[in-house]
């Protein structure tokens, strides 16, 4: 039976409403990614990287998952084989579809981590500065997300899930941040058949061995169908 694995990103939250980073009008037009995505941001202003994190956990709240969200956790629950959803994506808009086991590598704005002992909890709608940690007591809660130079999370399962991919997709995605870019030539590897649904050819699109361009609303459906 065959085994899929598809590695979402911000583009197949953008017709629910949530801006992607790199699109024009995107996050890190408006935002320094040094600023707002590095630990040393956080150190230099927690109060700037909260309120950034705080807009956008309510904002995914309020969001309801699109016709691509649906297709994959209809293909989820029909496909033979097993699919597995491994997102770069901090909203929880698979799940509101109905995906299961959907793995976070870049963390969940929902969780928050405490800086110090690495405890989590569940975020409150808005993080204060200093947020106290319900574990060690540490004035260090942060959100739970993966920021530039710190490991994502769950890579021995994606790595493992990788090897053993029949196909491999690559939805929404800029290809511009690794180690996720770097996941096709992962699949490729292992002899898995390769295809990139996007608005435009991504950073690493030539890797692909088919790729259908438009709305993800639109070529993800009519992929898994
Ligand atoms: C549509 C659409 C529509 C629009 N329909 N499509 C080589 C190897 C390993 C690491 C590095 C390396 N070189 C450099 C690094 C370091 C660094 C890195 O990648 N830097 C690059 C900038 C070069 N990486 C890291 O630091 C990572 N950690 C790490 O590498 O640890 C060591 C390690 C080494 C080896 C193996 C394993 C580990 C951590 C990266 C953390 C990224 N964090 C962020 C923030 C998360 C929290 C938050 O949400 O705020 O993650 S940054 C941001 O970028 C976010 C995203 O998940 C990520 C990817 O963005 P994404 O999803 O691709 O969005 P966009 O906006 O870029 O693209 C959207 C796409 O959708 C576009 O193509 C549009 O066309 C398309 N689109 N509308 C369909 N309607």
């Amino acid at each position: 039976m065959e085994k899929i694995v598809i590695l979402t990103g911000a583009g197949i939250s953008a017709e629910s409403g949530l801006g992607t980073f790199r699109d024009a009008g995107g996050l890190w037009t408006q935002y320094r990614i040094e600023d707002v995505a590095t630990p040393e941001g956080f150190a230099r202003n927690p109060a700037l990287v909260q309120e950034f994190y705080n807009v956008r956990r309510v904002k995914a709240a309020q969001a309801e998952p699109n016709a691509a969200h649906r297709a994959l956790a209809r293909l989820q629950r029909d496909w033979p084989g097993e699919v597995v959803i491994v997102t770069q994506n901090v909203d929880a808009l698979h799940e509101k579809a109905g995906a299961s086991g959907v793995i976070h590598m870049h963390g969940e704005l929902a969780g928050a981590l405490c800086a110090v002992c690495g405890h989590r909890w569940r975020a409150p709608e808005e993080m204060a500065v200093g947020e106290p940690c319900p574990s060690c007591g540490a004035a260090a809660g942060r959100p739970d997300v993966v920021w530039f130079g710190e490991m994502p999370y769950h890579m021995d399962r994606i790595y493992r899930h990788l090897a053993e991919a029949d196909i491999f997709a690559a939805i929404g995605t800029s290809g511009q941040v690794y180690p996720a870019a770097a996941f096709v030539h992962e699949a490729a590897a292992a002899g898995a058949h390769t295809v990139e649904l996007n608005l435009e050819p991504s950073e690493v699109s030539a890797a692909f061995a088919e790729r259908f361009l438009g709305p993800a609303t639109q070529v993800v459906p009519d992929w898994v169908e």
